[in-house]
């Protein structure tokens, strides 16, 4: 059994490089920093920050251990990265060359993190989950000061038998109350937390379904839609009346990311998610207003390039889906990506060879994780290689589909995610 992690191992390794006070009172570089995009390095354990307009690495910030995701406070002035090894790097987009002004190890091992987004709880607290010690923790927004920690252990939801170690997938904020979204692995637990009162820490516990991972909000940021990926299934949970509000079955292990919202032809608002386990994508109504028949259903399957698909994306400016397939084992399907029109789900889908417009060497160059600039009007790609081998970040243009740029860099080792400072801030997906 591996050594739990409290409050006293977490002040161990708590690192304030730049204390608040010491820090600018106003934005110190010419950047556009609604437009950086944080790119995991995920064999180097740092993160790239690229400047979206020019195409420049502004700065190769060390971060933890096999680098996971990105994610922004509420005002975008500050970013939070969590490397595997439960370390998070804060980092202070204001500064004259953005850098880590604060790190903690909240764990052994985590994948996530986010931000207190409600009114009035702008950049006040970061919450971050680990999957050992199966716990969460509530940290100050500016400086990571660890504050309170929640076990996740307990009771599974279906037979009710007590899990050791349920590990705390997915985090996200909501925008309208101040409360977190946890999903807890194991146990199929979604727990809402409040954090306006932390002394006295009002958590709603809600039934979904077991081995909850990945998911993001639907457009209206009412309903939370998360994979439970073993479970072959949706979970939507209302966050507004604090409830479930379906289970829907999908198709075979779904990853959404965090999903993909639009308009649908015929029926209205969707979210959408494609699978790691078959080809298809399965497009979920989440109107119950407008379109009540089609809410919480799987509204249309769209057929991709196959399974293996880890991320979905498309913007409300773009007519486009894009879905990658970076696991799929056929090297022509991994290297490429499926793009759907929006307006005309019934025609085939496009494929664009990301990999080969990167003009890379050999390797197994999967291309992962579409993400939109600020404006909605380009879409990045990973071409993520071995550590020892050229990668690339490579940019479409969403009107034309035509290649835009290629971004290479003897310093961009195995770059996976990235995230888009203001899509991210804002949940634009
Ligand atoms: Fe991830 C998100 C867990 C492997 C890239 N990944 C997440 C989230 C979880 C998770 C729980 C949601 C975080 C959130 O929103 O708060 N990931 C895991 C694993 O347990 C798993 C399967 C195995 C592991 O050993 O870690 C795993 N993940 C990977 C990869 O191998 C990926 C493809 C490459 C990498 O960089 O490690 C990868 N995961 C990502 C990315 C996101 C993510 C890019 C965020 C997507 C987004 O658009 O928000």
């Amino acid at each position: 059994m591996p050594p739990e992690f409290g409050m006293k191992q977490m002040k161990a390794t708590w690192k304030m490089l730049v204390p608040p006070e010491q820090r600018p009172t106003k934005k110190m570089n010419n950047y556009n920093i609604e437009n950086i995009f944080s790119t995991t390095l995920r064999d180097s354990g740092e993160v790239a920050l690229v400047d979206g307009d020019t195409k420049q690495i502004i700065n190769i910030v060390k971060t933890g251990y096999a680098v996971h995701i990105s994610r922004l406070s509420a005002s975008g002035r500050y970013l939070f990265v969590i490397g595997r090894d439960a370390k998070i790097n804060l980092i202070d987009l204001w500064m004259e060359k953005p850098d880590n002004v604060a790190e903690i190890k909240v764990g052994l091992e985590a994948r996530s993190v986010d931000t207190s987004k409600a009114k009035g709880y702008e950049d006040k607290y970061a919450i971050a989950g680990s999957y050992w010690p199966p716990q969460f923790v509530l940290m100050n927004g500016d400086t990571l000061e660890p504050l309170k920690i929640v076990s996740t252990r307990g009771m599974t939801v279906d037979t009710q038998e007590y899990h050791p170690e349920p590990r705390v997938a997915s985090i996200v904020a909501s925008h309208d109350k101040p409360e977190f979204v946890v999903n807890v692995k194991e146990t199929g637990k979604i727990l809402l937390v409040n954090y306006s009162d932390l002394d006295n820490l009002g958590i709603t516990e809600i039934n979904a379904a077991r081995f909850l991972h990945d998911g993001g909000w639907d457009a209206s940021k009412r309903y939370f839609m998360v994979a439970a990926n073993q479970s072959n299934k949706v979970a939507v949970v209302d966050t507004k009346d604090g409830k479930l509000e379906s289970l829907v079955d999908v198709g075979k292990i779904p990853h959404p990311g965090r999903g993909a919202n639009f308009v649908h032809p015929n029926f209205g608002p969707v979210w959408a998610t494609s699978h790691l386990g078959d080809e298809s994508i399965s497009l979920i109504g989440t109107d119950p207003d407008k379109h009540k028949d089609q809410a919480w259903k799987v509204v249309q399957t769209l057929k991709g390039q196959g399974g293996g698909s880890l991320f979905i994306k498309t913007h409300p400016k773009s007519k486009n889906l894009y879905v990658d397939t970076a696991l799929n084992p056929d090297a022509k399907i991994s290297q490429s990506v499926a793009v759907f029109d929006l307006q005309d789900l019934n025609k085939p889908y496009q494929v664009l060879p990301i990999a080969e417009w990167a003009g890379l060497g050999d390797g197994a160059k999967r291309v992962v994780q579409p993400e939109f600039n600020r404006a909605g009007d380009e879409v990045w790609f990973s071409v993520w290689n071995a550590k020892d081998k050229e990668s690339a970040l490579v940019v479409v243009d969403d009107k034309t589909l035509k290649l835009k740029t290629v971004i290479k860099d003897p310093k961009l080792i195995t770059p996976t995610g990235k995230f888009n400072v203001y899509n991210t801030q804002h949940d634009v997906y």
